[in-house]
């Protein structure tokens, strides 16, 4: 049985309280091993060892030796490969196949991409004044100290080090808080960060809950510089209180309610593979996710018969079943918060058009957190099920006739994340993604990235970006030196 410790200033520490909890794995529920709970002495610990590294032999890198140590960094996680996918498949119970290209691979690039392109140039402005002779104004770029890293659990690995790769390259350090139901990957990263020679207390783990346990003990302790969150948007309310003592910096990346928009001149195909992947892959725990799809009317019969075509292929199964591309939830809890979903759907009047229940997986896999892959239509627009964020394998279909009609249903949310727009019509898709209310608009595609661009979300998805020059501004403390000449 594994045992989950805190990754404190370059070493594995308990818990001093002795409280340890279960960390399941979704497959079969079976237990996986105990995590550490860290309680406010861990965290203070912790922190107190972020805020010293930066005045240690991490503080005088430079950035290029920075950038060299953040390579290493991603070139162990690739040499270590399997032991990452063992972990996070074990944790999250997702196919191998999709985390072999997806998690594991983006975990190293997320350390790679940053230590390239958080070098900026300098800003400078030559100015006049009353005597003539000028000043020079020069931009001067610091770290901006301990960087507090809440992450959620549904690509742990993968959006954990999309902040802590920065946040580094930007000379920071930083204590991370992973999701108490994904404790394996950041605690491995550990022993990474010995091995590629990181210095003691510039990357740290502590493992537990929100409340009154270390997210809130971290995001409330007053060395904390700033504060980079995903998750939940209530989640995000209440670490925003927390933050404005001292008035900390936050960034926000929250949940979704994204629509996906299908206009009868799309390549079809192209449309239901991106829809299937858009709805379903990582068993819809994708805040990217599009769980409303919109569709005109002329072609929609069409395109749901297309999906439901898909669904029904959808082969779920352990993570390492080859032919497995679906896996389970990532607990019980969230698997009945999901039915819950399914359940309200039939008393809004939703037509199940696949799926709506629960699988039936044979004696070794039933008490694990599966679900089936569901569609529906015939919701009215105002539903819980087509206005609230369930972060599951399912979504609702419905048709449209006009472009202006499409982009007022999409935008009537109160979230602003992303959206996907299948269209073969170059000016309709920028006119549509001009109009839409989010962060990220997708045209015939679908969770493509580039590091480079900036990341987040409108309305109640977030607050701030990240990614490319957008972290940079997060990461670090501009100053102004004005120099008289
Ligand atoms: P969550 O908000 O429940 O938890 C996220 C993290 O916050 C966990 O580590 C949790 O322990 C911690 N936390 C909870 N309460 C806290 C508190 N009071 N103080 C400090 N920390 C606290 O979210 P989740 O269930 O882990 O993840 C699913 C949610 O995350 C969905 O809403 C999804 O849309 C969102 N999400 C958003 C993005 C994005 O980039 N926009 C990415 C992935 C997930
Ligand atoms: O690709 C990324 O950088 C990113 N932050 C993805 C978020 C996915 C949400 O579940």
């Amino acid at each position: 049985m594994k045992e989950f410790k805190h990754f404190i200033n370059g070493e594995y520490v308990s818990s001093a309280s002795g409280k340890l909890f279960e960390n399941r794995c979704p497959v079969d529920n079976s237990l996986i091993g105990k995590v550490h709970e860290a309680g406010e002495a861990e965290v203070d610990t912790a922190v107190r060892a972020a805020k010293a590294a930066l005045k240690g032999p991490w503080g005088k890198m430079t950035q290029k030796q920075r950038s060299t140590m953040l390579h290493r960094i991603a070139d162990r996680i690739s040499e270590r490969f399997d032991e990452f996918l063992d972990a996070e498949c074990l944790d999250t119970g997702k196919p191998r196949s999709m985390a072999s290209h997806i998690d594991i691979p983006r975990g190293a690039a997320n350390f790679k991409e940053f230590a390239d392109s958080m070098s900026h140039p300098t800003e400078g402005f030559r100015m006049d004044t009353p005597d003539g002779a000028g000043a020079l104004n020069v931009g001067h770029r610091t770290p901006k100290g301990v960087i507090a890293v809440i992450s959620p659990w549904n690509l742990p690995l993968l959006l954990m080090t999309f902040k802590v790769g920065p946040a580094l390259a930007c000379g920071n350090t930083v204590v991370v808080k992973p999701s108490e139901e994904t404790p394996a990957t950041a605690t491995l990263l550990g022993e990474v960060m010995n091995e590629c020679g990181v210095p003691p207390g510039v990357f740290n783990v502590v493992h537990g809950f929100g409340p009154d346990s270390a997210g809130a003990f971290l995001t409330t302790h007053p060395l904390v510089d700033a504060i980079t969150f995903t998750g939940e948007t209530r989640t995000g309310e209440v670490i925003m209180k927390a933050a404005s003592v001292g008035l900390r910096n936050v960034s926000m990346e929250c949940g979704g309610k994204n629509p996906g928009i299908v206009f009868a001149d799309c390549d079809l195909e192209k449309a239901v593979e991106g829809t299937m992947r858009s709805a379903f892959v990582n068993c819809g725990q994708v805040c990217l996710g599009t769980e409303r799809v919109y569709v005109e009317r002329s072609i929609f019969d069409q395109f749901l018969a297309r999906m439901k075509e898909e669904v029904a292929k959808l082969k779920l199964g352990r993570p390492e079943d080859p032919e497995a591309n679906f896996g389970p939830l990532v607990s019980l809890e969230h698997r009945d918060k999901v039915k819950s979903y399914y359940d309200l759907a039939l008393e809004e009047g939703a037509t199940v058009e696949i799926g709506g229940g629960i699988p039936d997986m044979g004696a070794e896999l039933n008490e694990g957190a599966w679900i089936e892959p569901t569609i529906w239509t015939g919701l009215a627009d105002d539903a819980r099920v087509v206005r609230e964020e369930i972060f599951g394998p399912c979504c609702h279909i419905r048709p449209f006739d006009s472009e202006d009609e499409v982009i007022a249903l999409a935008n009537d949310t109160n979230y602003g994340l992303a959206c996907a727009i299948w269209t073969e019509n170059s000016a309709r898709a920028i006119r549509v993604a001009e109009q839409m209310e989010v962060g990220l608009a997708w045209v015939n595609s679908w969770f493509l990235r580039d590091l480079r661009t900036s990341f987040g979300g409108a309305k109640h998805s977030g607050l701030g970006r990240e990614g490319g020059v957008h972290g940079l501004e997060f990461y670090s403390e501009t100053k102004n030196i004005c120099i008289k000449l």
